[in-house]
């Protein structure tokens, strides 16, 4: 197959990014484990660093000329994000440290507020522990019950099945947008569709998804959604919650503290408007505008050009996977373009621990994950202790998916020669 963007995005983009450019064990890097975390352009690199040599301050406090610049910037970020994902408002972006706080922010504030015995909660076996253990605790405290929409035989998200859990009892369902460990792209906005005509709220977990696609909320019409700065270009420390203003405006404060009061006394407190509310103490200012910046630049290259680009690898990775006959990939396969899943690979290698292939890999610069990515109860149902996955960003080149590649079969005749 040809890459026709190859040229003009993969190695056009990664001069931005400085860390690409090093040697892993006397082998030039190659970085495939973008579902962990994503590398970070200059752009976001030199704003983080301008942020702190130029005006570091706190936020919303002081008259200061240092003050009024940080809380400008701020607060042009969470339009930025606002922007981004199509929310209708900007008092619907609430900080976050991370996808996992913005997903507890709910439980915590609606579900323990809103969840009754015998209410039910769905989700779905592919869930990641961030957007299972939160409902687990909601379960515990309100009588609510657990229900988990399975895998059909392709392992993707199974509709029909859905429609069967969904009854009067169902207030409240949380769904991932694309799996981690699967890569299969889920119908949200269909899923929020049948959700809300049984009466109930649904959260997306679209830490997976806003990196590599558009996504537009009110397109989907979910009632919160959820994301991690670090998975999109931007530091670790920073994420967010979208939430419908109605929703937001009903839910109580999840922490108390500074920045989220109108006024205090001894023994009680009014709160300020939305999104303050939510962000109690000093937010993380620095990691906040550079995610702002990460949403420039990947505004800049164009969320589309970003998602036609990776699922063009995602075609190669998987024609070259596919042709080493101990790799098991899990998850729906692409279409013969590429498209219709995630630009990532979770597979077992028959004999061959997934921990070995990663740490052989690493030995030839390639940096994969292995382990259970936190999706446990999913790998388990899988039948498998884990797998190694290889996940993809808009900077990586066919060329390395050959390094890696070449670095897979080595080591699986590494370990067949052994084994024997
Ligand atoms: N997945 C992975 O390697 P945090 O840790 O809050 O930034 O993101 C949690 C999270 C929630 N949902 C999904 C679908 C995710 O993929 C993740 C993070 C990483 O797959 C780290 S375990």
């Amino acid at each position: 197959m040809t890459l026709t963007q190859e040229k003009t995005l993969g190695n056009l983009v990664r001069q931005d990014f400085p860390i690409l450019h090093q040697e892993v064990n006397g082998k030039p890097l190659v970085y495939l484990d973008n579902a962990a975390t994503s590398q970070k352009p200059l752009l976001v690199l030199d704003t983080i660093r301008n942020y702190y040599e130029q005006y570091n301050a706190n936020v919303h406090r002081g008259a200061h000329h240092l003050s009024s610049k940080a809380t400008d910037a701020y607060e042009a970020a969470r339009d930025k994000i606002a922007n981004f994902i199509n929310a209708k408002s900007r008092q619907e972006i609430v900080f976050t440290r991370n996808a996992t706080e913005a997903i507890n922010l709910v439980a915590y504030s609606w579900g323990m507020n809103n969840l009754q015995p015998g209410d039910e909660i769905i989700l779905s076996v592919m869930e990641h522990h961030s957007n299972i253990i939160p409902w687990q605790f909601v379960a515990q405290k309100t009588g609510a019950i657990l229900k988990y929409v399975e895998l059909t035989p392709e392992e993707t998200f199974d509709l029909e099945q859905f429609k069967k859990l969904l009854s009067h009892k169902t207030k409240f369902v949380s769904i991932v947008h694309v799996s981690n460990t699967l890569g299969c792209i889920n119908p949200v906005k269909e899923i929020c569709q049948l959700a809300h005509e049984k009466g109930a709220k649904i959260l997306i977990d679209a830490c997976q998804s806003v990196p590599h696609m558009p996504v537009d909320v009110q397109q989907i019409n979910c009632d919160w959604l959820v994301a991690s700065g670090h998975k999109m270009c931007a530091p670790t420390g920073v994420g967010f919650l979208y939430g419908k203003l109605e929703n937001l405006e009903s839910m109580p404060p999840f922490m108390g503290g500074g920045e989220m009061i109108a006024d205090v006394f001894l023994d009680y407190s009014t709160y300020t408007e939305l999104p303050h509310k939510f962000e109690a103490g000093t937010p993380a200012i620095g990691e906040a505008i550079a995610l702002g910046a990460a949403v420039d630049y990947l505004n800049n290259i164009g969320m589309d050009k970003i998602y036609v680009y990776e699922s063009e690898l995602t075609g190669y990775l998987f024609e070259q996977l596919g042709k080493i006959p101990e790799v098991r990939i899990y998850g729906p396969l692409p279409d013969n373009k590429g498209y219709g899943r995630a630009a990532l690979a979770s597979f077992t290698t028959g004999e061959v621990h997934p921990n070995d292939v990663s740490t052989l890999l690493d030995n030839e610069g390639v940096a994969i994950r292995s382990g259970h990515h936190c999706t446990q109860p999913l790998h388990r149902i899988l039948n498998a202790p884990g797998s190694a996955r290889a996940s993809l960003s808009f900077y990586n080149t066919s060329e390395e998916i050959d390094i890696f590649i070449k670095a897979l079969k080595e080591t699986l005749d590494f370990f067949s020669n052994i084994i024997g």
